[in-house]
């Protein structure tokens, strides 16, 4: 039987399905370095042989297509250009795709999503199908989508994702009655933590645990680069001493975020020392804002955030209906009396609870990791 005649069988994928699988694969390599932009993969296929491959691999380096097409001579009328992504038409930090994709000569795309950007969101389409490029959007489309579920989001809402992660015990716990809470999770479990500092901008805490842990809220057991640590602090009262006070040394930024009740002096002496202070309202109870803070971060290109603790400021995040993901970490330990992970949240009945209607539930070292979704 001919090829080109063989009915599809249930379950058999199509060869743009096939090459655009490959392409996802490769995006995936700039996971913990391209954030906030999407991950991008682009395969050059002729004939049914990838001819070339690229992905984007850093912030602000070259797109998916310039890796892909840049090496390959003018004149691929035959080509077929896989993108997981939309191609986009305008000056980023980069120049367009779109006229890249033209210069070549590209006879045929294959993308597998519209960029969110309402820079291109379609137009990178329209542009290429008005120059005479066949043009197919639309597969694999859903795993394309949920590459990029952060970037989305922030694109979609205007406001970061956000996912809380936090370690405890069996009975709930966070840390002992004493605050001492080193370690409650294991080593391969505070290696996959640190991956996930690498996927989030920014790695945000309450200025308690600054005091208490004098955390670093750097990325060490894994390879990537490491978010802004954003510590929320409204009456500047982070200790001298404390490590995310030198971002030089850490590498990376810190920005600590305060109200107007906060000495003006105090600000200035932190500025001195490398660190941003930003200013946001409180709340009634003279916390930061939650919601002003994450528009604040989602303007300053901050597209997703991981909330570190402690009880308080997760309590807050639930509290306020602002959270689109847990990350629960749950050790073989009991701690009796000691500080809760989560604290009043005024339910009343199990039905008034906070449910999760997706989840996974895996091991992790010596733990389980309840990963949740809203
Ligand atoms: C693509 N291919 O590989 C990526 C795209 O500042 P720039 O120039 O890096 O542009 C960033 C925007 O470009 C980003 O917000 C998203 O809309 C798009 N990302 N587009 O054609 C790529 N990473
Ligand atoms: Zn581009």
């Amino acid at each position: 039987m001919r090829r080109q005649w063989r009915v599809k069988r249930k379950g058999e994928i199509s060869q743009d399905a096939r090459f655009m699988k490959l392409a996802l694969d490769l995006a995936k390599r700039g996971e913990s370095w391209v954030s906030p932009n999407p991950m991008v993969g682009a395969l050059v296929v002729v004939e049914g042989r990838v001819i070339s491959k690229g992905y984007h691999r850093r912030f602000g380096e070259g797109h998916a297509e310039v890796e892909a097409l840049g090496p390959l001579e003018e004149n691929l009328q035959r080509a077929t250009l896989y993108v997981t992504l939309e191609p986009c038409c305008h000056w980023g930090k980069t120049p367009p795709c779109t006229e890249l994709i033209l210069r070549k000569g590209v006879g045929r795309v294959v993308v597998g999503v519209l960029d969110p950007n309402p820079q291109v969101s379609g137009r990178g389409v329209r542009i290429l199908r008005e120059a005479g490029v066949e043009v197919k959007v639309g597969v694999l489309e859903e795993e394309c989508r949920r590459l990029n579920h952060r970037f989305f989001y922030w694109m979609e809402r205007g406001l970061p994702w956000v996912t809380l992660k936090w370690a405890q015990s069996m009975d709930g716990r966070i840390a002992t009655a004493s605050g001492h809470s080193q370690w409650i999770s294991s080593l391969p479990s505070r290696r996959r933590a640190h991956r996930f500092r690498s996927i989030h901008d920014a790695v945000l805490v309450g200025v308690g645990t600054v005091a208490k842990d004098d955390p670093r809220l750097t990325v060490r057991h894994v390879r990537g680069r490491n978010p802004v640590r954003v510590i929320l602090d409204s009456r500047l009262r982070v200790p001298d001493h404390a490590k995310v006070l030198d971002p030089e040394l850490l590498g990376g930024e810190t920005w600590i975020v305060t109200t107007p009740q906060a000495p003006m002096e105090r600000s200035r002496t932190l500025e001195a020392r490398g660190v941003r202070v930003l200013s946001v309202g409180s709340d009634p109870s003279g916390r930061v804002d939650l919601q002003e803070l994450l528009r604040l971060l989602a303007d300053r290109e901050i597209s997703s955030v991981l909330v570190e603790g402690g009880s308080q400021v997760l309590t807050s995040f639930l509290r306020a209906g602002l959270v689109q993901r847990i990350l629960c970490f749950v050790a073989p330990l009991i701690l009796g009396r000691g500080i809760e992970a989560v604290g009043e949240l005024a339910v009343g009945r199990v039905d008034q609870g906070i449910r999760f209607p997706r989840y996974t539930i895996q091991r992790s070292g010596e733990e389980v990791l309840v990963d949740c979704f809203l």
